[in-house]
């Protein structure tokens, strides 16, 4: 009995149509969709004009003045659906992840499994919307807070991340009381399409949301101009390069409009003399070589103590040699495609660049013979550095891992600060001073420090982001949903007196 064997593209129509997405919206249009497996079209959509852009903003807005007063826990009913919904549909989304971004399928089932998580805290968070009471000096007087919806929040999402991002903000902003406008990276539109097919299922069960609670829009950067231009977008969450944050930041600011910037990370771990070895290797591994190293947090530095690199250096050179690359379908596949030529381009630049100030290079070359000359499948590179100069100081979307010896522990923590970007970080040691040292003030200076974990691969419950070229914003868990809300005192005077703060008097 033979198999009948299914063309990429086919699988991927089968799962749209699965999902619940119309064919009209992937076929026939303009923008074609590669998957970075093979190389080959997927789909092709239909782009939003900039004027329809204007159009979804302004229904977002309308949407926005009646969700407000919709009770917060009732605006959570409707993040419990979608998250039920992702539930029902977390197989064939998985799935579309792997197809549209190549990620293997526990990484793309794992970014479902984050959209319901935050689905779940936000939930939570629609009954604890907390504002503070705080003690007034006047007697008879009542001071305290109330946190407000914002109006429209914008998402910009980048193409490694292409569906739990949004939820990280759309679950939070709806159950603030906003309303959603959703520019996905022109990469992976069709999980984005997906996406809104799911969360329209919550909407119908839902049954009175305004119209025009979440708008997709489809297509490439100008598009996203508009989003940040727009003055209903009270909030822009933009991921993506640091180059796209500083383009953006400073429209947004000429406007007054909140950002919340997720950029570039270049995050790095330490690991000390005391370190677990055994563990560090595999923390290590997963968070260099995870996603093909397309993280925003992905280990790109390695900053080894004199008296274990030449212990651990080699086993990691030989995972390295041995890990496998391939199609992220086939059985054993850890590391699956770069997502097109440029980011191979990227990656083979900085390795050239490596090998001029004189590093050693183990792996980085393409696998020609996976899929053909239009998917772009390397091995990972492990680039061992006399130095902390050159490449390593930039962010590079690949999966390079440079690696430099040192000596205090000291040095290692001015080598880890001493790049633009701040976004996550760890140290390998079961040295209590070293680790309390590693998360003090004058330790690492990012947004995440973690001990004994590599730096990607965040829960949710945690706030998450980074400082300096990352760009300062939180997403997700903690008190994160502050950004999506407004916060107005109120002082209430309940007496017949009129007592001025400050003692002022005012006698008329
Ligand atoms: C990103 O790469 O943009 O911590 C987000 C992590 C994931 C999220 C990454 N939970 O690696």
């Amino acid at each position: 009995m033979s198999e009948a064997i299914t063309s990429l593209p086919s699988e991927v129509d089968q799962l749209l149509q699965r999902l619940g997405v119309p064919r009209a919206a992937y076929t026939g249009g303009t923008l074609a969709v590669r998957s970075p497996i093979s190389g080959e079209t997927i789909a092709n959509l239909s782009q939003t004009s900039p004027a329809e852009v204007t159009a979804a903003i302004a229904r977002a807005h309308t949407a926005y003045q009646a969700w407000r007063n919709v009770p917060a826990p009732r605006r959570g009913e409707l993040v419990r659906l979608l998250g039920e919904e992702l539930r029902a549909a977390k197989a064939d989304l998985g799935l579309l992840v792997t197809l549209e971004v190549g990620k293997v399928p526990s990484e793309g089932a794992g970014e479902v499994q984050e959209m319901i998580d935050i689905c779940d805290f936000a939930v939570g968070l629609s009954r604890q919307l907390y504002g503070l009471t705080i003690a007034t000096e006047r007697a008879e007087h009542r001071m305290m807070e109330t946190w407000h919806p914002m109006g429209v929040v914008g998402v910009i999402s980048a193409f490694n991340f292409p569906v739990a991002v949004w939820c990280w903000n759309a679950a939070l902003a709806l159950v603030c009381g906003n309303a959603v406008v959703w520019k996905p990276s022109e990469k992976t539109p069709l999980t984005a399409l997906a996406t809104v097919a799911i969360a329209q299922r919550a909407l119908a069960r839902f049954g009175d949301a305004p119209a025009g609670l979440l708008e997709l829009l489809v297509g490439q950067r100008d598009i996203g101009e508009v989003l940040v231009d727009d003055e209903h977008v009270k909030v822009l969450s933009a991921t993506g390069s640091t180059a796209m944050g500083k383009a953006v930041a400073p429209r947004l600011a000429g406007r007054f409009a909140r950002a919340i910037l997720e950029l570039g990370g270049n995050n790095a771990a330490i690991v000390t003399p005391s370190a677990d070895l055994d563990l560090a290797l595999r923390g290590i591994a997963f968070a260099a070589m995870g996603t093909a190293g397309q993280r925003c947090t992905t280990l790109r530095r390695l900053f080894v103590h004199d008296s274990v690199y030449d212990t651990l250096v080699p086993q990691l050179a030989k995972v390295y040699a041995k890990v496998q690359v391939g199609d992220p379908r086939t059985a054993g596949t850890l590391v699956g495609p770069l997502i097109d030529r440029a980011a191979f381009d990227g990656m083979q630049k900085a390795l050239a660049e490596s090998r001029a100030q004189g590093a050693t290079v183990h792996g980085g070359a393409r696998v020609e013979d996976i899929a053909g000359g239009a998917a772009y499948y390397v091995r990972p590179a492990l680039v061992e550095l006399q130095d902390h100069a050159g490449p390593v100081l930039r962010e590079t979307f690949a999966p390079i891992l440079y690696v430099v010896r040192y000596q205090s522990l000291d040095q290692a923590i001015d080598w880890h600060n001493a790049v633009g970007a701040g976004l996550s970080s760890s140290i390998f040691t079961l040295n209590m001073r070293e680790a309390e040292r590693f998360m003090a003030s004058n330790g690492s200076d990012c947004g995440i420090a973690n001990v004994n974990i590599g730096p990607s691969g965040a829960e949710i419950g945690g706030a998450f982001g980074g400082e300096k070229e990352t760009g300062g914003g939180r997403e997700s868990g903690s008190d994160s949903w502050k950004a999506y809300m407004r916060r107005a005192t109120n002082t209430i005077n309940y007496s017949t007196a009129l007592p001025l703060a400050q003692g002022v008097k005012f006698d008329i």
